[in-house]
């Protein structure tokens, strides 16, 4: 594969990034310039990155890939449908979304990581989450199809993408859709970590066997360039078909109704202009395999792909972490360490997760316990039913995946695991805010839409302690268990030598209150106990605090106690307030007791954007400490008429 120019640029010495404001300066600029501008991009992505963190690697491989879909294409008319669209930066800093808007990546008032459809019209749609995009371009180019107009569709997936049942769902209904989509398969052959399955295996084959295809694409470039091309590609590709593919093996894609091109290098930048012409002109659906390199151009990148897929600040010189996390462990280390001390004990306990294993702590298993480890690719639907399966075996399957992404696994959960009430533990970490990510990556629905089935338990330690305690009691527990936990640093407790089983549905009271008492879950306890000592030194009211322990079920009897002798009631919950911990809280309570009211403290029911902290997050959501004991003081004062402390 040809080397771009990538540490001597040639055409010029001043910035052509700089004078890039939109597709049309892309297009203007001569060929010879267009590898000087790939190196301007890979050294903007780096300077940004290395000082905000973001995905690197999957963006530093898609610069030429981007540059060339600018090209050919007419951006916005034209719509690009990204994968996942953590590869997005190429596309932003061609699309008007340079400068500083770039450099804030991922801050409040700086570029989304993500593409958004409210950030620039050239973000045809948006995305965080794997495998939309085939299924969204299809709908587009259907759309397009019905209006009668001529715009291209083209999605851009990765090869991990192709893990992914939606993607493969799109993929079965593009015949018949329509007669017109582009597919651009970036192989890169990782996912975050190596990508896993038989279609990687496939692909793999595909990419390094490419005389096959090479033959087969010349043979279609011959018969399409012959007068009335079109007709005699038809007829070359009926023959293909009728022969069954008895002279040559038909790809994959083929099977599925579209035309395979590939492999092609996606760094050399004259061929890959090339083979999109060639795509723009097909007038069927159509496949282009491009073959990229994760991290292109940061060496560090190169040797450490997952590291790199999505990194905390470096220094791009070494590729050391410019911020080491020295605090306490992060939840996900002190799960999977966890989890593998169980497995190791037992070896019914089987981890699984889709696509993450460093994400979720469970590389620690793979290590530890290779053969009760499964990463199953971006399939979360595929991960809860797996240990479903396997639960019905009397193994212990425990899916971890993180709580936004358990979304896609929604129908299994009430289907297949809580209606035959199986025994399988979920871990979702990422409860909460995700904060530099954004709403497609925040924690902040699952309580709501896991309370309301049956047969299953959602807890959430306050530390990485009762973490390790839940693990056990989930493992222990009969039925479906759901324990979700915050990104990042735990509260840097000392982890007991022997988990304790806890009673389910059981709340600790961790500080005794009079009449006006907070129930918290998980971190917010640590929140809770300083806001009741703040209120307690300034208002001398005496404050209690509650580790609710569990969203479901509640622990009623101790609602039912502190309902009769409270004025109000406070929750707190690192989650929507519509449908949360608050929301299950007010239910019993109407159930139990009319008398006691009750203050809610959660995020508001709208998205959340992404930000630079969940301080600054919690700042601008009404939810700063300041703010949020103004509203139980005000909702206190508004109570005057019950008895004040001193006077009961
Ligand atoms: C439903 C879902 N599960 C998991 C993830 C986490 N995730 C983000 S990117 C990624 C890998 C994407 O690989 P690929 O599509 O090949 O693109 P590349 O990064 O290699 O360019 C994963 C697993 C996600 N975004 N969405």
């Amino acid at each position: 594969m040809s080397q771009p120019a990538e540490s001597t640029p040639l055409f010029s010495q001043t910035s052509l990034l700089a004078g890039i404001s939109g597709p049309r300066d892309v297009k203007s600029l001569p060929a010879e310039a267009l590898p000087q501008l790939a190196q301007e991009i890979r050294d903007e992505i780096i300077a940004v990155t290395s000082e905000q963190g973001g995905h690197v690697g999957p963006n530093l491989g898609v610069v030429e890939l981007c540059i060339g879909l600018h090209r050919v294409f007419d951006s916005p008319e034209d719509q690009f449908v990204f994968d996942v669209a953590h590869q997005g930066y190429v596309h932003k800093l061609l699309t008007g979304r340079g400068g500083e808007f770039f450099r804030q990546l991922r801050h409040s008032n700086g570029a989304s990581g993500f593409l958004y459809r409210a950030e620039s019209e050239h973000d045809a749609f948006g995305a965080g989450h794997a495998g939309t995009a085939l299924s969204a371009a299809l709908g587009m180019a259907t759309a397009r199809d019905l209006r009668g107009t001529d715009e291209h569709v083209v999605a851009i997936c990765g090869d991990a993408a192709f893990t992914c049942g939606v993607t493969l769902e799109a993929l079965n209904n593009v015949v018949g859709s329509t007669k017109r989509l582009i597919v651009i398969l970036n192989d890169n052959e990782w996912s975050i970590a190596k990508n896993v399955g038989a279609i990687a295996h496939y692909l793999n084959r595909l990419s390094t066997n490419p005389t096959y295809n090479k033959i087969h694409h010349d043979l279609e470039r011959f018969f399409t360039s012959l007068p009335g091309g079109n007709d005699m590609h038809r007829v070359y590709m009926k023959w293909k078909r009728e022969t069954k593919d008895f002279f040559m093996e038909s790809s994959l894609f083929e099977k599925f109704g579209l035309r395979y091109v590939g492999p092609v290098d996606g760094h050399d930048q004259e061929e890959l202009i090339k083979n999109l012409e060639f795509a723009k002109a097909c007038d069927q659906p159509i496949l282009l395999h491009v073959i990229t390199k994760k991290g292109r151009g940061l060496e560090a990148a190169i040797k450490s792909p997952e590291k790199f897929h999505g990194a905390s600040p470096y220094d791009p010189a070494t590729g050391e972490s410019t911020r080491p996390a020295d605090g306490p462990p992060n939840y996900q280390d002190v799960f999977g360490q966890a989890l593998t001390r169980f497995a190791q004990a037992d070896g019914r306990v089987i981890g699984i997760t889709g696509a993450m294993p460093s994400g979720t702590g469970l590389t620690h298993l793979a290590k530890g316990c290779p053969r009760q480890f499964f990463d199953v690719g971006i399939a979360e639907e595929h991960a809860v039913l797996f240990a479903a399966g396997l639960a019905t075996k009397g193994m212990r399957p425990v899916c971890a995946i993180y709580s936004t992404f358990l979304q896609r696994g929604y129908d299994q959960i009430i289907h297949d695991v809580a209606l035959q009430n199986l025994p399988v533990t979920f871990c979702l970490d990422r409860a909460g805010l995700s904060a530099n990510d954004g709403p497609t990556h925040h924690g902040l629905f699952d309580i709501a839409y896991l309370r309301c089935i049956p047969n299953v338990t959602v807890m959430q330690p306050k530390d990485e302690d009762e973490l390790v305690d839940m693990l056990h009691t989930a493992l222990e527990h009969a039925g479906p268990a759901f324990i979700r936990y915050p990104r990042g640093a735990g509260e840097g407790v000392a982890i007991k030598p022997a988990p304790q089983r806890l009673e389910i549905g059981q709340a600790e009271v961790v500080k005794t209150g009079y009449n006006l008492n907070i129930w918290a879950l998980g971190p917010m306890v640590a929140d809770a106990l300083v806001l009741a000592a703040e209120i307690e030194r300034e208002q001398g009211i005496t404050v209690g605090v509650v580790n609710a322990r569990f969203a479901k079920p509640l622990d009623r009897e101790l609602l039912s106690q502190q309902a009769q002798s409270s004025s109000l009631l406070v929750t707190m919950e690192d989650h929507v307030v519509t449908g949360g911990f608050g929301s299950a809280v007010l239910e019993a309570l109407q159930e139990i007791t009319d008398a006691c009211p009750v203050e809610r403290i959660g995020w508001p029911d709208r998205f959340i954007e992404h930000g630079s902290s969940v301080n600054l997050l919690r700042a601008a959501n009404g939810l700063s400490p300041e703010e949020i004991k103004g509203r139980i003081l005000q909702r206190w004062q508004s109570l005057a008429h019950l008895p004040a402390e001193a006077d009961a």
